[in-house]
């Protein structure tokens, strides 16, 4: 899975880039911003993850990742940057928001930016959208499918919305549409995370930023998010490690570094959560989608344990804590379960997959 960031040149995404994914890359007021793009993986951070592996010591421990691209800041009116395939191909998006002053840029203005933003991504879908009827039409006058016409039906719902400026993700699609649409990777179709990047003075008024700058109702749209961070200030807690980190997020007010949170809200807006499997080898965070079916979950694992999937052991992660990592008194507190392949694997349990291996 993966997330794109996308915002206007010197918001801060590559900034922002480089704290999830711990890369290095210059940002743009040492590189002159060319239009290349940077791919990265995010880790989750995850306290359970921590917990497991403290019980069970194991040789490595794996945290869930989702991958990330940033792109070249997108300013008014220039969508040719978003056509990278690359990019299109995000599961979500992360927008980057200037909510700090700039001497070039002037005051911040995100509430512009955001509805600037919105805008270029209906109008980005509007031109593939019109493309593709137009083919269809003539497609149709030539010889006329039902799929075909079915297509146009769908397409032309979907040009009403764009052109009453309504992103996509707020129209509702049977699964049979989303299919039919899914290859055109529209972008005002993919959940998106608006995060502010604040001023490093105002991070302790971050929890009424959303009101002050007049985006609650924004905020309350369909698989919307909005959040914050300062993405300077940041950079500055990443370089500190253990007590001298912990002693400059007590002093800012906060509990634990602004990007853990970006990245549990990027990994939330991508659909996905966390099953673990447990071990001596290795304690691991595997990334599924809400609602996995247990064969499917086994699959991520690896695609032989899918294919001989028998029974998979589930155990809640309270559980385990509470039995302090030991899988016998799980056993005699009946606290494992036997699930068949159908089963939803829910966030946070700990799974055991029983397989075959099939012969050939
Ligand atoms: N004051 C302040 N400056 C910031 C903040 N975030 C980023 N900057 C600065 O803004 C400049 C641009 O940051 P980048 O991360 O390169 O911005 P970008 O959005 O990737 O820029 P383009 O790729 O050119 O679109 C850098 O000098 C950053 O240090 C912030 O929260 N506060
Ligand atoms: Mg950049």
């Amino acid at each position: 899975m993966k997330i794109g960031l996308i915002g206007r040149p010197k918001s801060g995404k590559t900034t922002l880039f480089n704290l999830l994914t711990g890369a290095s890359v210059a940002t743009s007021r040492y590189d002159t911003g060319r239009a290349e793009l940077h791919t990265g993986i995010a880790r989750v951070p995850d306290p359970r993850v921590g917990r497991l592996s403290a019980m069970f010591e194991p040789k490595k421990t794996t945290y869930a990742t989702f991958e990330v691209v940033d792109l070249a800041g997108i300013a008014k009116g220039e969508r040719a940057g978003l056509e990278i395939k690359d990019f299109r191909s995000a599961d979500a998006l992360l927008h980057v928001v200037r909510a700090f002053g700039d001497e070039a840029l002037g005051a911040p203005d995100p509430r512009r930016d955001l509805v600037d933003l919105e805008l270029e991504l209906v109008l980005a879908d509007l031109e593939v959208v019109e493309r593709r009827i137009e083919r269809l039409e003539a497609s149709i006058k030539k010889r006329r499918t039902d799929a075909e016409v079915k297509e146009q039906e769908i397409f032309g719902r979907l040009k009403t919305h764009l052109e009453a400026e309504t992103p996509l993700r707020a129209v509702a699609l049977s699964d049979d549409e989303t299919r039919i649409v899914r290859g055109f990777t529209l972008l005002s179709q993919k959940p998106i995370l608006h995060c502010l990047n604040l001023d490093e003075k105002a991070i302790g008024d971050a929890d009424r930023a959303v009101d002050a700058y007049g985006l609650s109702a924004i905020a309350r749209a369909p698989r919307t998010r909005i959040g914050w961070v300062s993405a300077v200030l940041e950079m500055e807690v990443a370089q500190l490690g253990g007590e001298e980190q912990a002693a400059f997020l007590t002093d800012l007010g906060l509990r634990e570094p602004a990007i853990h949170r970006v990245l549990r809200d990027c990994y939330a807006l991508l659909g996905l959560v966390s099953f673990f499997t447990v071990g001596d080898d290795e304690v691991r965070a595997w990334p599924i989608a809400s609602g996995t079916r247990a064969q499917d979950a086994a699959g991520t694992v690896h695609s032989d344990i899918a294919r001989g999937f028998i029974r998979a052991e589930v155990t809640a992660y309270d559980d385990l804590v509470a039995a302090n990592g030991s899988f016998a008194d799980i056993r005699t507190k009946g606290q494992l379960r036997l699930e068949g392949k159908d089963y939803p694997v829910r966030d946070g349990e700990i799974c055991h997959f029983r397989f075959n291996v099939a012969k050939s």
